[in-house]
C-alpha cells in the first residue's frame, strides 16, 4: 500500500515536472520593455539606465513574439506609439501594454507624452 502510494505521488511530480515544462517553453516568445521614469536614473544590476527611457532600447525578437511594455514609472503615465501599427492608450504607473509582431521589419516607437523616448523593435 504505501509503494502504491509512492508511485502514485511520483508519477503526479512527473506529471507536474511535464506541464511545468510545456507552460515554459509556451511562454518563450515574450518579450518585456520596462518604461522607465525618474528612478531610470538610479544605478541597479550594475547598469545606468536613463530617466524617461525603454529599456532595453533596442530589442531583436522572433516574428509572432509579443512583446509587452511594462511601465515601471511610479508617477507618470507614459505610451507607445508605432505609426501605422499599433498604439496604446495611456499606460498608468504599473500598468502595461502588449502587441503581437507578425510581421518582419523593423519597427520604431515613441512615447507622445515625452516624444524624446523612443525605441525599436526589430523582428526576424
Ligand atoms: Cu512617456
Amino acid at each position: 500500500m504505501i509503494k502504491r502510494n509512492l508511485a502514485i505521488s511520483l508519477s503526479l511530480v512527473i506529471v507536474g515536472g511535464i506541464i511545468g515544462v510545456i507552460y515554459i517553453s509556451s511562454r518563450q516568445d515574450l518579450t518585456i520593455v520596462k518604461i522607465e521614469g525618474e528612478s531610470g536614473v538610479a544605478i541597479y544590476n550594475g547598469t545606468s539606465v536613463p530617466a524617461y527611457s525603454f529599456s532595453p532600447a533596442t530589442i531583436e525578437v522572433k516574428k509572432g513574439t509579443t512583446v509587452t511594455w511594462s511601465n515601471a514609472d511610479p508617477i507618470a503615465a507614459h505610451t507607445v506609439i508605432s505609426l501605422g501599427l499599433f498604439e496604446s492608450q495611456l499606460i498608468q504607473p504599473r500598468g502595461d501594454f502588449s502587441f503581437q509582431f507578425n510581421e518582419v521589419g523593423v519597427f520604431d516607437y515613441y512615447c507622445s507624452l515625452h516624444p524624446w523616448m523612443k525605441g525599436k523593435i526589430i523582428v526576424r
